[in-house]
């Protein structure tokens, strides 16, 4: 019904975008504002003796004069931290900031744009926003019950992960689920750490077809109630936690249950739908972690922040969210501030070493980019730091409720469901309450969201590693899509990459190979570069794009550089030099080449001018090499800019050859002054020298 009651509403909104009043988006009562980080200790050291309560009505008044007049002014209750003390992470916490948010509350009479100007100016504050308001991006679901649970069979319905055009649609729209298990299989697993934040309402985590993949905390399942066991700064979080009710009694609710199957409903357990990466006797059961952020018709956490640090600090590497902030062009930054964390975070420990056998170090963010037919800027699945995906139906297209944009990262299944045909929707696990183990169509980006999360953990658990970055996953997710263009070739530039494949994504990658490269000394002649297009040498078994990396054994003998797959090798004095040459494709495949290269020692005339200085500037020893091509008297000298000698040596006769040699410069004077190269009475060449 809540979700209903959304629909309806937005309907009403999009229609009459300008002639409404405002939404107001925005929590009543309530700002978020980030302190200067000298301010805090006084913040900190007050609250501790205030002892104050929320219900409290007094003025908050803290010592610091500046800010207690705006707390005067708007009749401010009370302030506390966004990001509550979680013991032994927050150390982490305070590196990224996160201690300086502070929520500060307030009548509710007040404009929150308002008072957080009002504070905005306040000289201890750096941000001061309102609280946007968050929602689901669920659309009206169509129900179809069912009397009794229904066996594996249900799979059919599900034309989401194998479409045979079973519902109308068009066949071989869908994710390739069934030729990815058949490849996860033969590829064998590696990880069974993946876990999944599901950030949304709560997950019914004792639903028959996914209680066996729910994330447990075993020291608070064993543990006391009421009593932290694991001193992770959260009581009785044993799925999870309830950050609307600060509580660990997750509220089960149809929207997030519907997510969490999609993901990771059991497969192959005789019993309802499969789940994408749900089948843990195949080696590819990953867990599902209930992040409760919204609960009931209108309550939703009041800072979301700490959502995302918990489950950074707790072991999820991909965070799914099919949520979004009710209005467009707004966010609040202590949100995206923690996401940040979440993705820099994810998969590390208290002192930012990767947790034992995690699958990834670091996170992905993954956000469902919304239910209003529209390209605006719809925060967060916006915010360029987290995946934005947009919803196809059964034939491909873009869903008819979709947000699309060049935003968006990639797409995935979200369905359409109407009255005459529901089987277009998406079919997963839900709850009702008078029918707890319960399965329905639901249509959404809420529900094309989880299918990339699915597709990612699938990744991980297959391929993951302490080596596995975030980057390498984006990267497979984004690259291997199937493009849209023959599916809906009006909408395909505006749904990102395409539509999420599982089998592409989940294929072992192949390190490049380079042939035919050189592999015998090169002679080059000192008067010009050897330039190499390593393309046409190097090749990838996927044909991945390749980047080029050179390193020099010896820089002085030549410089050597790449612009794309162009190297350069400028010669700079004769000799011998190995180049180490790498190609690596996106997902960490690399391979390396030698090139030995000899720069040759004659030199044409016009190359007699080369004399070299090192280091430049310099403290006190100043070493200068020179070359000649045929016996000649030579001498060094160096001038001050006045002209003034300041030091010569002696002229002496010499064959051809390199020549090098030091002068100890302490005690000069700081300042320019240029080295010159003297043969035969002529200066042939001179460089200016600086002397610190
Ligand atoms: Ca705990
Ligand atoms: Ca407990
Ligand atoms: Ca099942
Ligand atoms: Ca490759």
């Amino acid at each position: 019904m809540r979700f209903l009651f959304i629909f309806v509403f937005f309907e009403f909104f999009l229609g009459n975008l300008f002639a409404q009043p405002s939404l107001q988006p925005m929590e009543a009562g309530k700002v978020v504002v980030k302190f200067r980080p000298d301010a805090v200790p006084v913040f900190e050291t007050r609250l501790r003796t205030l002892n104050k309560t929320l219900s409290d009505t007094s003025v908050l008044i803290t010592g610091v004069q500046s800010f207690d007049r705006i707390n005067r002014r708007y009749r401010a209750t009370n302030m506390r931290r966004v990001f509550p003390d979680v013991g032994e992470y927050e150390a982490k916490h305070r590196q990224y900031g996160l201690h300086l948010w502070y929520e500060i509350v307030f009548p509710k009479g007040e404009d929150p744009e308002k008072v957080a100007a009002g504070y905005s100016i306040d000289e201890n504050v750096q941000i001061a926003e309102p609280r946007y308001k968050i929602r689901s991006i669920a659309m009206p679901a169509s129900t179809l019950p069912f009397d009794e649970l229904p066996n594996d069979p249900d799979f059919e319905k599900q034309w989401n992960f194998n479409n045979t055009g079973q519902t109308g649609g068009t066949a071989g729209a869908d994710i390739r689920l069934i030729d990815a298990w058949i490849k996860a299989k033969s590829l064998g697993t590696k990880n069974n750490n993946v876990i999944v934040a599901v950030t949304d309402g709560g997950v019914y985590h004792d639903h028959k077809d996914l209680k066996a993949n729910m994330w447990v905390n075993e020291a608070e399942l064993n543990g006391k109630i009421n009593v932290d066991d694991d001193r992770n700064g959260y009581k009785d979080d044993i799925y999870g936690y309830n950050f609307v009710s600060r509580t660990g009694t997750i509220v089960p609710e149809d929207h997030a249950t519907h997510v969490a199957g999609i993901i990771a409903a059991v497969t192959n357990n005789g019993l309802g739908v499969s789940g994408i990466a749900g089948n843990p006797d195949e080696g590819y059961g990953i867990k599902i972690m209930t992040i409760q952020i919204l609960e009931g018709d209108d309550k939703s956490v009041e800072s979301i922040g700490p959502a995302f640090t918990y489950a950074a600090d707790n072991g999820a590497v991909i965070s799914q969210n099919s949520w979004g902030y009710e209005a467009p062009n707004k966010y609040n930054q202590s949100d995206i501030d923690a996401i940040n964390y979440f993705i820099n975070e994810a998969g590390k420990d208290q002192h930012g070493n990767p947790r034992a056998e995690t699958p990834m170090v670091g996170g992905i963010v993954i956000f469902a980019a919304g239910n209003d037919r529209k390209d605006d800027k719809w925060y967060p699945a916006y915010y360029e730091n987290v995946l934005a995906v947009a919803a196809t139906n059964h034939y491909g297209k873009l869903a008819r409720y979709s947000n699309f944009g060049n935003w968006v990262d990639i797409s995935a299944p979200g369905g359409e469901t109407s009255e005459t045909n529901k089987t277009g929707g998406i079919y997963s696990t839900s709850y009702l309450s008078t029918n707890k183990n319960y399965y329905e169509y639901m249509q959404g980006t809420s529900m094309a969201c989880p299918h990339v999360s699915g597709v990612a953990a699938l990744i991980l658990s297959v391929h993951g590693n302490e080596n596995y970055t975030p980057d390498m996953l984006r990267t497979r997710l984004l690259y291997t899509a199937t493009p849209l263009t023959a599916f809906d070739p009006a909408n395909a530039s505006k749904m990102g990459a395409g539509l999420v494949n599982a089998l592409e994504a989940i294929k072992p990658n192949y390190s490049p190979k380079f042939f035919g490269l050189m592999t015998d000394t090169t002679l080059i002649p000192f008067t010009a570069p050897l330039v190499i297009n390593l393309a046409k040498y190097a090749s990838d078994p996927e044909n991945d794009p390749l980047t080029f990396h050179v390193q020099t054994s010896e820089s002085n003998i030549v410089n050597a550089t790449i612009n794309g797959s162009i190297l350069t090798i400028e010669p700079r004095y004769h000799g011998n030099v190995d180049l180490l040459i790498t190609a690596s494709d996106p997902f960490a495949g690399r391979t390396t080449a030698t090139i030995h290269i000899t720069v040759e020692q004659k030199y044409a005339p016009d190359n007699l001018k080369q004399l070299l200085l090192y280091p430049n500037p310099t403290n006190d020893i100043l070493w200068y090499s020179y070359i000649l091509d045929e016996t000649a008297s030579v001498f060094i000298r160096i001038v001050n800019f006045s002209g003034q000698i300041m030091f010569q040596t002696p002229v002496e006769k010499r064959m051809s050859g390199t020549y090098y040699n030091n002068i100890n410069l302490s005690g000069w004077t700081a300042g320019m002054y240029v080295v010159q190269y003297i043969v035969d009475e002529k200066m042939v060449d001179a460089k200016k020298m600086m002397k610190k």
